[in-house]
């Protein structure tokens, strides 16, 4: 089993597309282990995006994820990670194909509606800014002998 952080940015929140986007990992039988509406802060984001930081695009970026609320996600499931970026679609809306999250909804490259952990190492260190371990619900999922075999 596998886990993911998924945040549902700034866009996401202002156009109320929220339930939407979480109705599409609901109906994917993807689990959701902690969830919460936060705000992420200047030092939050350049801890989030170090990759980025030095980069020309980084200013207008922590602008925008620290401009409204997010919902951060933890979701687990088989290989949720793969599952999840490949639901989302390329970075860049206008490049996303229809069908796919970003293709469906965003129509831009830095306003893409939702972040989602790019490998198991990102995930792990993702969580862990967001979220503290006694947040994280560890639960039996009633639907779970319905959506996959025992052996899957
Ligand atoms: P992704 O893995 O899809 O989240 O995308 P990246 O790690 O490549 O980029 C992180 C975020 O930076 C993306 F959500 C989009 C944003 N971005 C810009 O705003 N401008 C750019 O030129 C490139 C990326």
């Amino acid at each position: 089993m596998e886990r993911s952080l998924v945040l549902l940015k700034p866009d996401c929140v202002q156009r109320r597309l929220m339930g939407k986007i979480i109705s599409r990992f609901e109906d994917k039988a993807i689990e959701i282990v902690a969830m919460k509406l936060m705000q992420v802060t200047p030092d939050l984001a350049k801890q989030h995006y170090a990759e980025h930081v030095e980069k020309p695009f980084y200013p207008g970026l922590e602008e925008f994820i620290t401009g409204a609320p997010v919902v951060a996600i933890v979701a687990q499931g088989l290989d949720v990670v793969r599952v999840i970026r490949e639901m989302l679609g390329a970075t860049n809306g206008l490049s996303a194909a229809p069908g796919t999250i970003r293709g469906d909804f965003s129509s831009s490259r830095q306003m893409n509606l939702v972040h989602a952990s790019d490998g198991a190492e990102a995930a792990a260190r993702e969580i862990a800014l967001y979220f503290s371990q006694d947040e994280i619900c560890d639960f039996d999922s009633c639907m779970v002998s319905w959506c996959r075999a025992d052996d899957e």
